[in-house]
Formats: C-alpha cells, structure tokens, sequence
C-alpha cells in the first residue's frame, strides 16, 4: 500500500491529524493497535482548550460539541475552608469546553469513516523503516498476515506506550522525567454534577477534583496512594473520602450513586527531544506526557497536530520543507510552557508524602496569593485556557 502520511495510532492526535490532511486532500493511513470500541471505551480529558475547537471546526468535526458541549467561564478552587473563582473569562476574554475525549474521538472516527477514510484495527508488530530516508516504509502484521506501507511521512501518535519514539536512536534522544509519588483515583457515575463549574480542592487529606461531561453524568478524582488498586476501593469508601475532601457545603449536595468506571493514573511529567527524525515526527503523547491537574494533555496533542499538520500542508502545497524543520522547535517551545503549568498546579494542590509543615504553609501562601492577586489569576487564566498556537 502507498500513502502521503503513514499515522501510527488511532486515539484523538492521529485522528485529527488524517482528518484535517484528507480535507486539505493529502492521503493518509491510520494504523490503531486495538478495536474502535477499545480506544471508545478509554474515560480521558474532559476539557478542551479554544485551540482543539477550532481545529475540530477546521476538521468539521465540530457540529456536536457546539450543541452539547458545555462552555465554562470560569473555575473553583478550594483549600482549608476557602473557596475562590477564577473568571477565566473576565480575566482572558476566554472560557473552556466541557466535553469528553471519548466524544472528540468518537466525533472523528465518524468522520473518517464518512469520508471513506482508511483506518487498520488490530495492527501489530508495527516497525517504522529508514524514518532518516526520503523514502521510510512502516511495515505491520494484522490478522497474522503482514502488511507494508510506503509513505512520504510517518506521524508517530501512538501514545507513550507506542513504538514511535523508541524508533528515534538512543544517542539522538534526550528525555525529561519527573514521576509524582501519587496517582489520581477516578469515578464517573451517572449523577448530576455536585456544581456548575470545576472544583480543585487542596485539602489535608490530599487534592480532589469535581467535574462533569453532562448534566446527568458526574467525573470525579481524588489523589491515592501509588499501590493502591481500583478494587481496593468500593464506591461508599470513595464517596465517603471525596466528602472528606471538598468544601462542607458541596459535600452536603453532593450526591452520589454507582460508578460506572473507576480507574487509576500514576502521574508522570515527561518530554523527548527532539520530535522529529528525518522523516519521523512525533505527536501527543508520544512526545510528551503532563500530570492532568492542569488539562493538558489532549490540548497540548492537539497544539502539536495543528503545527505538524500546517507544515505538511506547507510541504505538499508550497513545495517548501520550513514548515517541517521548523517542527519540532515550535512544538517543544509550546510543550515546555504547559509541562510547566501542570507541573506548578500539580504541586500547589497535591499533598507529598514527604511534605512538611513549611512546605503546606507555603501551599497556603500561594493559593492565597493567587485568590488575591489579579496579576496571578490573569497568569493562571492563560495558562488554564490555552497559551496561543
Ligand atoms: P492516546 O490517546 O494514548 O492514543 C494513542 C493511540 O495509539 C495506539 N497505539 C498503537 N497503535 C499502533 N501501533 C502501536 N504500536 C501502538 N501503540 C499505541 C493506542 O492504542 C492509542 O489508541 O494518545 P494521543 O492521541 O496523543 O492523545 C493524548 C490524550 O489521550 C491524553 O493526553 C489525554 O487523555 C490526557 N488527559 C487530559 N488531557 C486534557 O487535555 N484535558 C484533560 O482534562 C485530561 N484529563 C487525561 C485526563 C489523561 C488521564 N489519564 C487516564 C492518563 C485525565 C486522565 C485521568
Ligand atoms: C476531567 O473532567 O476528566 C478532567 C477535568 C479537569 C482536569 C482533569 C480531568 O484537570
């Protein structure tokens, strides 16, 4: 099989990137380890930045989120009996979207398959060739049979577990870790959200987070233990910690119920450079992973699709290769800046295991600074909603 761009994976960065190439007329081939249903079945992000939204309109894939997507000016953030808003609104001119990953991805998969787009489930052994080449190859087995497609590009968005970023060799690599001694426990149930807005709570016991995909389905979080295990953890046990954890006056209304999924993610702040080799560029996760406490990750993907996908477009269009040197400076300048939010809001609201009682003071001294201080909210608030592309 011959194709423009080879696109390893199939979560919301390859799908984007083959849908806005096919509206542009650039082929592509879209090569996704396991089943729709499988990647339809992952409970991710659930905050979209504006710049995810206009790329989903650029994609026309947009039509749903703007009817029932839900859009919030604002958040909340608690800590000991305080509670404050951050208006992002008033504060930037802009607000963020409500609405799941699991609805983007749904969204561009019935684009791609409207436009008779080609997408390979169940792929394996995936093996991306001579990436350094003008020529690469990505060759693959599924249903035992093994398959090989030649490309002019290979976009490598499979994830952190993928095989993408190992393609590029050691001695060109440089990676940046930093793992937190905590995980996030999180629920969703079929209730309605304990609030309107997002809750981030700093609380003795540990972070909490209250947010929502609809008026009728609730998404909870609350920091755990790293050796804890999802069983380990009934669902009267959860709601009683969450209560525990947020304001006395939304514990009272919140209600509860059965969670229909409950699930653990260790936290991890991670990045590789550079994200291109020769003909091999790397996007989303695969590049880079963020700690969720700031909602970055999936938008932060997205910021990466739309320079990989303008400078394919300046390539296939303008016969110019700018756009693909350019690539990975201009994407790695913009990660760099969100892994340094959701590392800072991470920190201000998580309880250490090893944290003393001057580290929780200044916690404290922070957050009330921040609850106090314009200048600090407007850097927040940018951060929060999305720095431009
Ligand atoms: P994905 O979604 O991991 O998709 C990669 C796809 O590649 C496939 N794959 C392979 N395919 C072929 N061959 C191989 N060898 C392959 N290896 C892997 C996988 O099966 C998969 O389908 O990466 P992508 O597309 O880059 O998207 C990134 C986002 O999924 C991720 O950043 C966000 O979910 C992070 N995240 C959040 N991001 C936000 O922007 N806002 C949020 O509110 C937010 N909340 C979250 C989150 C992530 C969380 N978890 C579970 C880590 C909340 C949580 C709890
Ligand atoms: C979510 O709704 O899943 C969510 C919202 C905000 C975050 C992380 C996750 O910071």
């Amino acid at each position: 099989m011959k194709t423009q761009v080879a696109i390893i994976g199939g979560g919301p960065s390859g799908l984007l990137l083959s849908q806005l190439l096919h509206k542009r007329g650039i082929d592509s081939v879209v090569l996704e380890r396991k089943t729709k249903e499988y990647v339809l079945g992952r409970i991710r992000a659930g905050v979209l930045e504006r710049g995810l939204l206009d790329l989903m309109r650029e994609a026309g894939v947009a039509e749903r989120v703007e009817k029932e997507g839900y859009s919030h000016d604002g958040t909340l953030i608690s800590y000991g009996q305080e509670m404050f808003r951050m208006d992002f609104k008033e504060l930037t001119g802009h607000g963020v979207m409500v609405y799941g990953q699991t609805e983007v991805t749904r969204d561009l998969y019935a684009a791609r398959e409207a436009a008779n787009g080609k997408i390979e489930f169940n792929v394996e052994n995936v093996v991306i060739n001579e990436a350094d080449s003008k020529a690469p190859y990505v060759t693959y087995e599924v249903g035992g049979k093994s398959r090989r497609i030649d490309c002019d590009f290979v976009a490598g968005c499979d994830g952190f577990h993928g095989v993408s970023r190992n393609t590029i060799p050691g001695d060109v690599r440089r990676e940046y870790e930093k793992v937190y001694p905590f995980g996030w426990l999180g629920i969703l149930s079929e209730t309605p959200p304990v609030n309107h807005e997002l809750i981030y709570t700093n609380s003795e016991r540990g972070f909490a987070l209250c947010s929502m995909r609809n008026e009728n389905l609730s998404r909870y979080y609350i920091q755990c233990s790293l050796s804890d295990s999802p069983n380990d953890w009934t669902d009267t046990a959860f709601w009683k910690e969450l209560k525990r954890r947020i304001p006395p006056e939304q514990a009272e209304t919140l209600i509860t119920g059965p969670t229909i999924e409950k699930s653990i993610a260790p936290l991890r702040s991670f990045v590789t450079e550079p994200m291109r080799w020769g003909r091999l560029f790397l996007c989303g996760d695969a590049a880079h992973i963020v700690p969720p406490t700031g909602a970055k990750g999936l938008n932060t993907a997205a910021s990466d699709v739309h320079y990989l996908y303008n400078a394919l477009r300046d390539y296939y269009e303008n016969d110019s290769e700018a756009g693909i040197d350019g690539y990975s400076a201009k994407a790695l300048a913009r990660v760099w800046k969100a892994e340094r939010f959701s590392w800072w809001f991470s920190s201000l609201l998580h309880r250490y295991p090893r944290q003393t009682a001057f580290d929780h003071r200044i916690q404290i001294a922070e957050l009330e600074f921040l609850r106090s201080n314009t200048a600090a909210q407007t850097a927040m608030a940018e951060n929060y909603v999305g720095l431009p592309y």
